[in-house]
């Protein structure tokens, strides 16, 4: 099969931006007078919940014991995740959180090859665009025929439903398409919508379950090996090698 476009996940696998993600909602819960402090091993867990509104959640009812939910429970939680997000969008534009090795050039080698790039990812379009906005340069929106994110999805991973989205968008079939993952919800998302995933691993998600995964890579550092594992068309300043 000839790939004609690579779908990315984001958090963890364009960068490593969950330790980022979680000091942000511990600053978040401090600055909303919250004694919460989601540390590591904690955090490790609420992965298990995509999507930073659905993880408060997650917690307050699977991990915090003798809460009384406030009246307007949705609105204080959408209210924590602005904060959150706030946050997390001034530690991307200070620079704090930087491209995975192979990224920049694995965009812009299969942008120069013709690959049709996308984006599915269930955090907000503010992080997408604060990321790589520092990660790829203010025309970062350039290099993407779709960009999925957040809440235009009504189930955000292991539901497959962005991944639909976003093929719907670039007018293309599973079979054209690869997607690159970090994790087991992603996994099973990017599969259950038939397309074939590879993934990169990362301190958070290295121990997940990536049965059915196409290949795993600690990380692309070694692009080559990475073309020649998925069997992309190698872009021209490679082929020369
Ligand atoms: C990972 C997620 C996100 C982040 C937090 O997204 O599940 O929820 O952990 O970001 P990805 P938000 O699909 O890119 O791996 O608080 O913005 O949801
Ligand atoms: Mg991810």
């Amino acid at each position: 099969m000839t790939i004609k476009a690579i779908i990315f996940d984001v958090d963890g696998t364009l960068a490593d931006t969950e330790d980022g993600h979680r000091k942000s909602f511990n600053k978040a819960f401090a600055e909303s007078g919250l004694d919460w402090n989601w540390d590591v091993a904690l955090y490790d867990k609420l992965l298990k919940v995509t999507g930073g509104k659905e993880r408060i959640k997650y917690f307050v009812s699977d991990f915090l014991t003798g809460y009384t939910k406030p009246e307007n429970f949705d609105e204080f939680v959408k209210h924590l995740h602005k904060v959150k997000t706030a946050h997390y969008t001034a530690m991307l534009r200070e620079g704090q959180i930087p491209l995975r090795p192979g990224i920049k050039q694995l965009i812009q080698d299969a942008h120069a090859a013709g690959i049709t790039l996308a984006i599915a990812t269930t955090t907000t379009p503010e992080n997408v665009s604060a990321l790589l906005e520092v990660g790829l340069g203010k025309n970062w929106a350039d290099y993407f025929a779709a960009n999925g994110c957040g809440d235009i999805v009504p189930h955000k991973k292991p539901a497959p439903d962005i991944y639909f989205w976003v093929l719907e968008k670039m007018g293309l079939s599973a079979a054209d398409c690869i997607a690159l993952e970090d994790s087991e919800n992603g996994l099973r998302s990017a599969l259950a919508a038939g397309i074939k995933t590879y993934v990169t691993t990362n301190p958070y998600t290295h121990w997940h379950d990536f049965d059915g995964a196409a290949g795993i890579f600690e990380d692309l550092s070694d692009l080559a090996v990475f073309y020649r594992t998925t069997g992309l068309p190698l872009p021209k300043p490679l082929v020369s090698v």
